[in-house]
């Protein structure tokens, strides 16, 4: 899965894609690299960002999706905790829907999502977008997370959602320290608990700043270990900004476990 942030102050990739243009243009270059899937996001998460409302991320998000798909894109998620950003994308031609809530922050989403049928990744956050980062606190990182997940699961089925449309995503760096963050890679494969796939977003996040002491242009390698150590640890999708990069480690990967023959 590649990354398409579409927010004036996304932390690593922010403001880069200054037009619908030059957004479309990226999107479909990601595709090129070897993405599956394209993961478009108008609300930037960071520390710190302003909240965006329905409109502007709207505004923001709905004309990339459809140049996207005007342009022969193949998958496009679109990545908004709002049921109105995300039904807009749907319509504009969006395949699924990644809330970072778990549709814990909008009521309506799980029921669109039940509605149009499509899949969703539900991603592990406590509090919200403003308190997350306020010393989150676990007596077991991985334990907490798998059994929020699972109620996460229980709200998408109660909302009607089918199982097997359903995605899951521990959340590194969404009320996670470092610490709570690398933690949660080692213990990745508790999350085949949940008998649903993993998806994962390493990408140049803080956490690896934390180890090698590097700004966010500077992750690579650090993303590529982090890659490396999901897809070993079990993990089916990855969401990430260098995909190029990324897509050799993950065959790299696969070789290793033996799932693709070189
Ligand atoms: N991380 C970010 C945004 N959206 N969605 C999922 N499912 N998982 C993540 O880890 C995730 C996400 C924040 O990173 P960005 O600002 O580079 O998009």
């Amino acid at each position: 899965m590649g990354v398409l942030n579409v927010t004036p102050d996304s932390f690593s990739d922010g403001g880069l894609h200054a037009s619908v243009d030059a957004a479309v243009a990226h999107g479909l270059s990601l595709f090129e690299a070897g993405a599956d899937i394209v993961d478009v996001g108008g609300e930037s998460t960071r520390p710190g960002a302003a909240a965006v409302d329905a409109a502007e991320e709207r505004r923001r998000v709905v004309p990339v999706v459809r140049g996207l798909r005007a342009r022969g894109a193949r998958t496009l998620s679109v990545d908004s905790t709002k049921a109105e950003v995300a039904a807009a994308a749907l319509d504009a031609g969006a395949d699924m829907v990644n809330d970072v809530s778990g549709l814990r922050f909008d009521p309506a989403m799980g029921p669109l999502v039940a509605e149009r049928g499509v899949p969703i990744v539900l991603m592990h956050l406590r509090g919200d977008f403003e308190t997350m980062h306020r010393e989150p606190r676990y007596r077991d990182v991985m334990g907490e997370v798998v059994e929020e997940l699972r109620t996460g699961l229980a709200r998408a089925a109660s909302a009607g959602v089918r199982p097997e449309q359903t995605i899951v995503d521990p959340g590194l760096g969404f009320a996670k320290d470092a610490g709570h963050s690398l933690e949660v890679l080692r213990r990745l494969p508790e999350l085949a608990a949940l008998r649903r796939p993993v998806l994962v977003g390493p990408s140049r996040k803080s956490f690896i700043g934390r180890v090698l002491e590097r700004p966010a242009g500077q992750r690579l390698a650090g993303t590529a270990a982090a890659v490396a150590a999901c897809v070993l640890a079990g993990a089916h999708l990855v969401r990430v900004h260098d995909v190029r990069e990324m897509a050799d480690v993950v065959r790299m990967c696969d070789a290793i476990r033996g799932e693709a023959a070189p």
